[in-house]
């Protein structure tokens, strides 16, 4: 809990600080966040994560000294461990030897670390970093606002999604008078991709389909398609979104050709239709709105029943409920 991890970083000196691989908005910003607090208490600390980062988040102050390695040998007091479910997620081999504190905001968590501070009622991992400032007594520093308001703004969709709540929008309130240009946050996020990605996007609309009922749609990305493209890792972040813009569509079905046989989905809905029940079937999980898994067999079989299983949990769902909703045009999406 938050009072552990005020006094550990009281009482100790050297810290480091991960997140999982393929890191988002959240985990690079978070870590970052926390790495200049600790600094500015006069701890020594640094970010170290397995893998590239992705170029949305290389502009953020203390990006360009984010160690990336495969292994740690007892170099530190502590290790934080963000956003992870457990401590393998971050891909570091050696960490179970360290003294780790997991902080995170997905009541899923594993409870893994030495120190566990698990908050689910914060949008993102960067609110808690914002707490623990204030709770240590540390002054908001530029660099800390950037980095945690960045982290803020790509876990609730530019303040789009049901996770957004007041006391989001008060620290984002409180991020914007420590200096955070929020358009500069917004153009690295948004606007920053190769032209790769439009290209990528194009074959994938292409593939776009609708059940009879016209609210379920489902897409395909092939391996072919990323080649010819050029697409990079990332390039087809936020796709599976695309039909939810449709007023029509209650969920969205993206499955990416991982290798021969093997696919990687992803399911988004809006309002009470559930895809995590869905993705558990399958040997996944995420949010009620916002799930994932791995399958392997033959592309259509699996497709229809997939799609199938969308359309039963949309007929299960209460039909005034749907029909109140489309026809106020309103939109729950995470
Ligand atoms: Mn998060």
């Amino acid at each position: 809990m938050l009072s552990q991890v005020v006094e550990l970083i009281e009482n100790k000196q050297k810290f480091g600080i991960t997140t999982h691989i393929k890191p988002d908005g959240d985990g690079v910003g978070s870590s970052l966040g926390l790495c200049w607090l600790l600094r500015s208490l006069g701890k020594t600390a640094e970010v170290i994560v397995h893998g590239d980062l992705p170029a949305a988040y290389r502009t953020l102050p203390g990006a360009d000294q984010i160690r990336n390695i495969k292994r740690v040998d007892n170099e530190y007091d502590a290790v934080f461990v963000i956003e992870c479910s457990d401590l393998d997620r971050p891909g570091i081999a050696g960490l179970e030897n360290e003294f780790t504190v997991n902080i995170d905001h997905h009541a899923t968590s594993g409870h893994f670390g030495t120190i566990n501070w698990i908050d689910s009622t914060a949008s993102a991992v960067g609110e808690m970093i914002y707490n623990l400032c204030k709770a240590i007594g540390g002054r908001v520093t530029r660099e800390i606002a950037e980095c945690v308001y960045m982290a803020l703004v790509t876990d609730t969709g530019s303040f789009h999604f049901s996770n957004t709540t007041d006391r989001t929008l008060k620290v984002a309130s409180e991020l914007i008078k420590a200096g955070v240009k929020p358009e500069e946050i917004s153009e690295a996020v948004y606007n920053n991709y190769p032209w790769s990605r439009i290209e990528l996007m194009r074959h994938v609309i292409g593939t776009i389909k609708r059940d009879e009922s016209g609210r379920v749609a489902w897409m395909r990305q092939t391996l072919e398609m990323k080649e010819s493209s050029g697409a990079v890792d990332g390039d087809n972040n936020g796709f599976v979104n695309i039909p939810l813009a449709s007023k029509e569509i209650l969920a969205a079905v993206y499955m990416r050709e991982v290798s021969a046989n093997l696919y990687r989905v992803s399911l988004r809905s809006k309002g009470s239709v559930n895809v995590a029940r869905i993705a558990e079937q399958f040997g996944g999980g995420g949010h009620r709105n916002a799930a994932g898994f791995s399958v392997e067999g033959n592309w259509d079989e699996k497709e229809v029943e997939i799609v199938s299983k969308l359309i039963e949990t949309i007929e299960a769902a209460d039909e005034d409920w749907v029909e109140s909703r489309r026809a106020d045009g309103e939109i729950i999406a995470v």
